[in-house]
């Protein structure tokens, strides 16, 4: 898989190059390319924004930049040709010869997984507090694409002819992280590469864990715990060290159900729940302990 990311605080993305991310990027399955808007900003003064058509506070930023720029990262021509791939943070990332990893092209085993949807079109992601909500569902889709760009906005956002123009040649898809407001994009940009890289097969070692996510399966996921059984006088619940595996699974359903019912209620409604399920909701706790 490969991201492009258009912002003109290129560092914001730097800590891609940590942990998973950076090892799947030193592992040749994802490739980050990150771009400098202002590459694209003409004049001296590089200006990327003017104030609202309309008045109010507030600045916008120009279709003029926007519109070459993207046309060239998704070209992969003018000043985009020239950008180099972000590589590892990881501390054994010096070992590797970079042409043959960190630098090379992505592994093109998801090729037509776009093409599958019946849309190999490239896929814009705008990130604004304005856009569709940014879901697990959404994740695991764009997990199967080829290849993503993200446009990063600053200021009250992006001339609405740019995303008009763009979504006649790509896809286009705004969303929005949460129900608050950021500065820019980029953070969001952080936190959709992580969530959609983290489903690229061969990126999380282990497949299980994708499967019991919290939102996987439409539930939060309950506590968990680890060694020693007794920490400050606190017990870890007995039923984890029965060896009875299908208590244990029945267990974390059970919490998983409390716990949505606490947090996220509203979850609850699009589930089909069983008669066991809906007895632990109505008694308030978990029959195996
Ligand atoms: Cl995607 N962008 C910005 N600027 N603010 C946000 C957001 C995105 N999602 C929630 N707030």
């Amino acid at each position: 898989m490969r991201l492009d990311v258009l912002t003109i605080f290129p560092g914001y993305l730097e800590p891609l190059r940590q942990a998973l991310v950076g090892k799947a990027i030193e592992q040749g399955r994802l490739a980050v390319h990150v771009h400098d808007l202002r590459a694209w900003a003409p004049g001296v003064h590089q200006s990327v924004d003017g104030p609202p058509c309309g008045g109010g506070p507030g600045m916008v930023m120009k279709p003029e930049v926007w519109g070459p720029a993207l046309d060239d990262v998704l070209a992969g021509a003018g000043p985009a040709a020239a950008s180099a791939p972000l590589t590892s943070a990881a501390p054994h990332a010096g070992q590797l010869r970079r042409d043959e990893k960190a630098g090379a092209p992505p592994e093109s085993s998801y090729a037509g997984a776009a093409g599958a949807a019946g849309d190999d079109r490239p896929l814009l992601v705008v990130p604004t507090p304005a856009g569709r909500p940014f879901t697990q569902e959404l994740a695991r889709r764009w997990s199967l694409e080829e290849r993503i760009c993200f446009a990063c906005g600053r200021y009250e956002g992006i001339d609405q002819r740019v995303l008009d123009d763009a979504a006649a040649r790509w896809r286009v898809e705004e969303v929005s992280i949460g129900d608050y407001v950021l500065i820019g994009g980029e953070v969001a940009v952080l936190v959709i590469a992580e969530a959609v890289t983290r489903l690229v097969p061969g990126v999380l070692g282990n497949r299980l864990s994708h499967e019991q996510d919290s939102f996987s399966e439409g539930l939060l996921e309950g506590p968990c715990y680890t060694r020693p059984r007794t920490w400050r006088g606190r017990e870890a619940p007995a039923v984890l060290f029965s060896g009875d595996h299908a208590r244990v699974d029945r267990w974390r359903r059970d919490q998983a159900l409390l716990r949505t019912a606490a947090r996220r209620p509203e979850l609850l409604a699009g589930l089909d729940l069983d008669a066991r399920d809906r007895a632990v909701l109505e008694q308030g706790e978990s029959p195996e302990g």
